[in-house]
């Protein structure tokens, strides 16, 4: 009796201690992992991303800014699948470039921009052009994942990335709603808030707007040339218009057929011949 009293009382007092010494850290990021690629090729950017899909270049808006900036600004690059394979802050897309883990497409971008030297626009369309993708990775994302993660194909394209069995699909189609959707909700919760989706529809026509304002009658959104906020705003729209039909595919034909006729542009000029497979 007195022994499972000791032991119920030093696991209670551990259990105390480690939840005051977790609530007590303070958070900081991880270590980076070491690199994959040990025998790389000096100034070849390695571009660890999820699988392809058969109807679209990738499934997440991050990794597939990253490609379009290699291929528009020409420079090097492999693309790895990954796997299990994920960055330091436990995402893809991340690259590795001479050696380096560079961790969220953010970062990547900044430090692909000052290694292969390429050149911004004029300050005022620079700082424009900053603006607008961060208010495409930052709000206009989370829109348009809640509209994603609200139909089954967005369940079935992620158990074929993983090469799940689909004949399971019946159990994993509630698990992963369960988890991934779940988790999705929370994170958009966290970054634009909660809205029915009555209201966030309202929220995407305004966000819609702001970047067919910003095209304008222009062919490219800075211009003649691409530029690396086409990069961003076209993998935004295109990760969820050309994967699988949802309320966004509609919105897009019905009220904003300019921002899906500049899509078409950006995949011709970006993917002449290999935007599906
Ligand atoms: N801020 C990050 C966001 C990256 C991100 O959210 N990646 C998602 C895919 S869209 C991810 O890795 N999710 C977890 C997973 O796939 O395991 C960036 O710009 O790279």
């Amino acid at each position: 009796m007195l022994d499972s009293c000791l032991i119920i009382t030093a696991a209670l007092f551990g259990a105390a201690v480690i939840y005051l010494k977790n609530f007590f850290t303070v958070p900081s990021i991880k270590p980076k992992p070491d690199i994959h690629k040990k025998d790389y090729k000096k100034d070849v950017v390695y571009l660890y991303q999820m699988k392809r899909l058969k109807n679209c270049p990738n499934l997440s808006p991050f990794c597939m800014k990253i490609e379009i900036l290699c291929r528009i600004f020409k420079i090097p690059y492999e693309i790895i699948t990954c796997t299990s394979e994920r960055s330091r802050n436990g995402l893809v897309p991340f690259v590795e470039l001479n050696g380096e883990h560079i961790a969220d497409s953010d970062l990547i971008e900044m430090r692909l921009r000052s290694h292969f030297k390429i050149p911004s626009l004029p300050t005022e369309l620079e700082t424009q052009s900053v603006a607008l993708s961060k208010f495409a990775d930052h709000h206009l994302f989370f829109v348009l994942i809640r509209f994603k993660i609200a139909v089954d194909e967005f369940y079935k394209t992620i158990i074929e990335i993983i090469g799940l069995p689909t004949f399971l699909n019946f159990l994993l189609m509630p698990l992963l709603k369960a988890i991934i959707g779940k988790n999705v909700y929370n994170k958009c919760q966290g970054a634009i808030g909660d809205f029915e989706l009555s209201e966030l529809d309202e929220i995407l026509h305004r966000d819609l707007r702001i970047v067919e304002n910003t095209l304008a009658k222009k062919k490219f959104l800075f211009g003649e040339e691409i530029t690396a906020a086409d990069a961003t705003v076209f993998s935004q729209l295109a990760t969820v218009y050309y994967p699988f039909r949802n309320h966004i595919s509609d919105v897009l034909e019905k009220d904003f057929p300019k921002l899906l006729e500049y899509c078409e542009r950006v995949r011709h000029e970006v993917y002449p011949k290999d935007f599906t497979m």
